[in-house]
């Protein structure tokens, strides 16, 4: 028992010397993160309270759709160009074929609406370097197509005409351009590189100023040696588009610090003004507690690695509407935003199953948004029916159960000290029961249920918990 005692003490102290020995380490840097702590400004607040956003992949590739020379590519359909090792000038010149007859910004902002969305991300530029607005930066952009009207606008006035937030994605990576360097071998590479960044920073300057709703910037292909290089500059770009922009929002993708260290910098600060690594996955609800200090977005795609859009969805798995809504539910429990992915096809149209899934996810949204929209980590501890989420600035608990038990008891463990009060869905109060010290069962009819349920909880100080014996051991 002593010695128990003393090697505790031990590791205490141990602890505490090391937790200063950390602190004191704090490295000096010029490119790393700008302030500590969450955002709390108008935008950011409502980015966060947004929730739900769509994400979209739009390009060239859609045009071949995985599929070149009557040879089906499984790989990512936006990386065709790359898998089939597809010529630059082949490639581009799919430019002249970009000529979507079936769209239509407004259908397209329509179906966002109805599926709850409340920001769209838009590729304005993926890593094959077409750009979706006339650009006076390149003429790899949407004028010299058939098509030639200035896409993004359309888009962005269709979407925000409906109240959903518009967001830039921008891939700095870029196939086409000449100066483009995934490292910085010579010194041509360093001289062909600054100019790489120029015109990087100049169509940033652009994308700003002339679409000036833009609400936050998500950048992508900022991976390699090139990029990790010029840390001073991915700092830079965050500030030029805070300061032409005031309150918009930047992704930790974007950055690197001084050292070459990416979305967190040497001193573990995360850079930008939200975590953006989470993607095609989720942090886990017990073990990975500890994204509710950032703020943070996952983005999801449909098939199992398709952005653009790919011919053949029979190669991978599909995500049903239930599957992600679970996965929307469980983002929103753990603070985040989550960005579900579509892939338009070259003629504008979007396939019936992403239809479907809008559609039905929507249905859902329309009952339901109350425990998505401005809601929040409840810091409850989680059970297995399903996930908590908490209304910012209130006391209103929701939960959202997916897997309701045989017995049709939701097991709870309140808080300490948390009274529950009243469990309701509607006008339909289900029956609660205070089984020991904070722990609590809620009686649901035993039967099939098909959709996500919603219960409201109310609580209040003081339950009766005291009658409670805890055991000795
Ligand atoms: C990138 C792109 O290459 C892809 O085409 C798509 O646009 C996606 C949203 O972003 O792909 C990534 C980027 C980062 C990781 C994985 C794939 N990552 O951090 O694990």
């Amino acid at each position: 028992m002593k010695s128990i005692k003393i090697w505790s003490l031990c590791l205490t102290m141990l602890a505490a010397s090391y937790a200063q020995a950390q602190q004191k380490e704090q490295i000096a840097l010029k490119y790393g993160a700008q302030y500590s702590g969450k955002r709390t400004d108008e935008a950011m607040n409502k980015w966060r309270s947004n929730r739900f956003g769509q994400f979209i992949h739009w390009g060239l590739y859609a045009i071949p759709g995985g599929v070149w020379n009557g040879k089906t590519y499984n790989y990512a359909a936006e990386f065709l160009k790359s898998s089939a090792h597809i010529p630059t000038s082949t490639w581009d010149s799919l430019m002249y074929q970009f000529n979507p007859k079936k769209f239509n910004a407004r259908e397209w902002a329509k179906l966002a609406k109805k599926m709850g969305v409340k920001y769209m991300t838009i590729t304005t530029k993926h890593h094959e370097g077409f750009c979706l607005w006339p650009s006076k930066y390149t003429d790899f952009n949407i004028s010299r197509t058939p098509y030639g009207k200035d896409i993004l606008k359309e888009l962005v006035e269709a979407y925000n005409a409906e109240g959903i937030d518009v967001n830039f994605y921008y891939s700095v990576l870029d196939w086409h351009h000449p100066d483009w360097r995934y490292d910085i071998k010579t010194p041509e590479d360093s001289i062909a590189f600054r100019r790489f960044l120029d015109f990087a920073g100049n169509q940033l300057q652009e994308l700003a100023t002339n679409y000036p709703t833009v609400k936050a910037f998500w950048f992508d292909g900022t991976w390699d040696n090139s990029i990790k290089k010029n840390g001073w500059w991915t700092y830079e770009m965050e500030k030029m588009l805070k300061s032409v922009r005031p309150g918009v929002i930047v992704n930790s993708r974007l950055r690197a610090d001084d050292y070459g260290k990416r979305h967190f910098d040497s001193n573990g600060q995360l850079m930008g003004d939200y975590e953006s690594g989470y993607e095609r996955r989720l942090p886990n609800p017990v073990k990975d507690l500890q994204v509710t200090k950032w703020d943070w977005e996952a983005c999801m795609t449909i098939p199992e690695n398709q952005w653009g859009y790919h011919k053949d969805w029979s190669i991978s798995h599909i995500k049903t509407p239930l599957e992600l809504l679970e996965m929307l539910v469980q983002t929103t429990s753990m603070g985040g935003n989550f960005l579900l992915n579509f892939g338009p096809a070259g003629d504008g149209s979007f396939r019936p199953e992403e239809q479907k899934i809008a559609n039905t996810i929507g249905d859902w949204m329309q009952q339901n948004g109350q425990v998505i929209y401005g809601c929040d980590y409840a810091g409850w501890e989680k059970q297995d029916w399903g996930y908590f989420t908490k209304r910012t600035a209130s006391n209103q608990i929701n939960m959202v159960v997916f897997n309701v038990p045989v017995s049709g008891i939701l097991k709870i463990k309140a808080p300490a000290g948390t009274q529950l009060k009243k469990a309701y869905a509607g006008t339909k109060q289900f029956k609660l029961e205070e089984v020991a010290k904070d722990q609590y069962f809620i009686h649901l009819p035993v039967q099939v249920y098909t959709t996500p349920q919603v219960i409201v909880i109310e609580t209040g100080g003081g339950g009766k918990g005291g009658q409670y014996q805890e055991a000795k051991t």
